[in-house]
């Protein structure tokens, strides 16, 4: 039932459409005959692996395979998963695999492992894992064709990128989805240095403690008390977990960008396309929505054989996997994206790669743009025919494409960033992430107003707009900032404000959707390998990578940006004084600090816009 459950949660979104638990056991009217293979690898490990052939089997097929910590076992027929029912309607033989040290498979698990020294046979890695079952897949899988494809979100994405980049001379083509790349930089652990909290030590404690999922036992529903009470983050594994967790332990002493997270990170490993590689990537996806560009980015720079391609869309962590993707939220896209993926996208490709079906014709980029809500097709991402503006903070809360000139009525807004009150980063209560009633899944996408009126909270507002204001491409704060303290964090949101009386749905009137986001850790300006502290009350720049977007912001809408210092729990608390590792900080070098953002001709707070014609 956890395994289920924990299934379900991670994605948020029923994987194996329309399934009660009973409905989970394999049953005989199944299409498909199921296989049960413990599988060797060449260091003698044995790896669990269920396999799904269809039932009278006419042709030979190639592989699907997926790879994942999170449990295969309880996997129903594959025309009973949603996510690739689509693929079973075409027929492939489907493989799931437990990665090394997780669930049924034997060995020792390591969180994201570092890849195998080549010059040990017996070494192995994630890819070696993967070579392995793929090399025993074709000798011992009557009646395949000789090919095989992955995919995968999230964690299965990254098992599947990994295996792209040292593949089996038999892995032709793959779709990796929301592959975390860098676990400094983006994604799930930290965000510029950003230790993201309650995602880090939650996850940790669900995949580390024990060889399958289980959920940390807050005793708090609304964790915001609990992290709040942990107080310095020392406390956790003197309180909580006394060691347990690996990770969590590494987390520790790495507080910065140092080799082990320079290893661990895609950069270090991406160098060429191989092979067929699409990257998936959502709009609003809570975990990982930058590992996939960032991939694309780094092996399109080497693709010569016209190989590397990416698809966005208006998509939590996994939207794609389930449901028919018309909304995410309070926010509608008027068309079925989901499932249009999995048909037209995602079946198309494998299709052509693996079985030579259908015209092989695939865009560089797809891209569903929101507030337009249509599919659109580029040649590059970001595209180039994009020229950059500058939208500017002002006084009086003003947001405007003009200048701040010498005659700005005040030079600043301040607040005070009290860590022991920190801006919730979602409407309290904060459930657990992966908890029963979790609303976290969807939280890019809430209502910013929850915080609008909060005094450590500023907001620039433009003037209605007379006409649509489209943005494609990278959008980049450049927050010219002080602070009393000799430490701060600056979390940036680009938000699109709805119209005050929105007749389309009266219940969005007003509404602020968060376009493009995110926090920077003050220290980390000038590197985040050698962090520095601030010096107070000096006024610095922070250049701030919110990512990519693509959308319009409609006439009649409004333009906001809010700027606040804490995010909290997703984002742990500055101290606001500056210590040489936060893991260590003391309860009395958390202090309030009084923050000030400027707005003068000189310093010039602005966000880089993609502004498309
Ligand atoms: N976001 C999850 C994860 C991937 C890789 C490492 C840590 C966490 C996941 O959904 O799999």
């Amino acid at each position: 039932m956890k395994l289920l459950f924990i299934r379900v949660s991670l994605f948020g979104i029923l994987l194996f459409n329309g399934f009660s638990l009973k409905a989970q056991q394999v049953k005989p009217d199944d299409k498909y005959n199921r296989r049960e293979e413990m599988i060797t690898m060449r260091d003698g490990i044995k790896l669990h692996t269920v396999i799904f052939s269809p039932k009278g089997q006419t042709e030979k097929l190639p592989f699907l395979i997926l790879r994942t910590p999170y449990g295969v076992n309880e996997y129903p027929s594959p025309e009973k998963q949603g996510y690739v029912k689509d693929m079973a309607d075409d027929g492939y033989i489907f493989v799931f695999q437990d990665i090394r040290g997780r669930y049924l498979s034997e060995g020792k698990y390591a969180m994201m492992r570092f890849s195998r020294d080549k010059s040990n046979a017996k070494a192995i890695d994630e890819a070696s894992d993967t070579y392995d079952t793929i090399d025993w897949l074709l000798k011992n899988i009557p009646d395949n064709n000789g090919r095989a494809g992955m995919y995968g979100i999230s964690y299965d994405g990254w098992t599947t990128i990994i295996a792209a980049l040292d593949p089996h001379p038999a892995l032709k083509a793959v779709s990796e989805q929301a592959t975390p790349s860098d676990m400094f930089m983006n994604d799930d652990l930290h965000h510029n240095g950003a230790f993201r909290l309650s995602y880090a030590f939650e996850y940790a404690f669900m995949e580390e403690i024990s060889k399958t999922d289980s959920l940390y036992q807050f005793g708090n529903y609304d964790t915001y008390d609990w992290y709040l009470k942990l107080g310095p983050l020392s406390n956790m594994n003197k309180k909580y977990i006394h060691g347990k967790l690996p990770s969590w332990n590494d987390f520790t002493i790495h507080p910065n960008y140092d080799a082990y997270w320079k290893k661990q990170a895609l950069k270090s490993r991406l160098d060429y396309p191989r092979l067929a590689i699409q990257h998936v990537s959502g709009w609003w996806d809570q975990e990982d929505m930058v590992g996939p560009q960032d991939a694309y980015k780094a092996l399109e720079k080497k693709d010569t054989k016209n190989q590397n391609f990416i698809v966005l869309g208006p998509w939590r962590h996994g939207g794609w996997a389930g449901g028919d993707g018309r909304s995410l939220g309070n926010i509608k896209f008027e068309e079925p994206t989901a499932t249009y993926f999995r048909k037209e996208i995602q079946a198309k490709w494998f299709a052509w790669y693996l079985k030579d079906k259908g015209d092989g014709k695939f865009a560089e980029v797809i891209s569903f743009q929101t507030g337009s809500n249509k599919w659109k097709n580029y040649s590059a991402w970001p595209p180039k025919d994009v020229a950059t503006k500058n939208i500017y903070f002002h006084s009086n809360g003003k947001l405007s494409f003009d200048k701040p000139s010498a005659k700005e009525a005040k030079p600043f807004d301040s607040y005070v960033s009290d860590p022991a009150k920190p801006v919730p980063y979602r409407a309290r209560p904060i459930e657990e992430t992966y908890g029963p009633g979790s609303r976290w899944y969807t939280w890019l996408t809430d209502d910013q107003r929850f915080v609008d009126s909060r005094p450590d909270v500023l907001t620039w507002k433009t003037d209605t707009l007379t006409q649509d204001v489209t943005i494609t491409g990278d959008v980049i704060a450049k927050l010219y900032a002080a602070t009393t303290g000799s430490d701060a964090d600056w979390v940036v949101k680009l938000i699109d404000v709805y119209p005050e009386n929105y007749k389309k749905e009266p219940k969005m009137s007003g509404y602020q959707l968060m376009i493009a986001d995110d926090v920077f850790r003050g220290r980390f300006r000038k590197s985040f390998s050698t962090p520095e502290a601030i010096t107070p009350n000096k006024v610095e720049v922070y250049t701030i990578d919110l990512h990519a977007a693509d959308h319009v912001f409609k006439k009649g809408h409004k333009i906001m940006v809010q700027v606040q210092s804490t995010w909290f729990p997703i984002i742990d608390r500055n101290p606001q004084k500056y210590v040489p590792n936060i893991f260590e900080a003391k309860e009395s070098d958390y202090q309030p600090a009084t923050q000030k953002v400027y707005h003068s001709a000189q310093f010039a707070s602005s966000i880089e816009l993609p502004v498309a014609e």
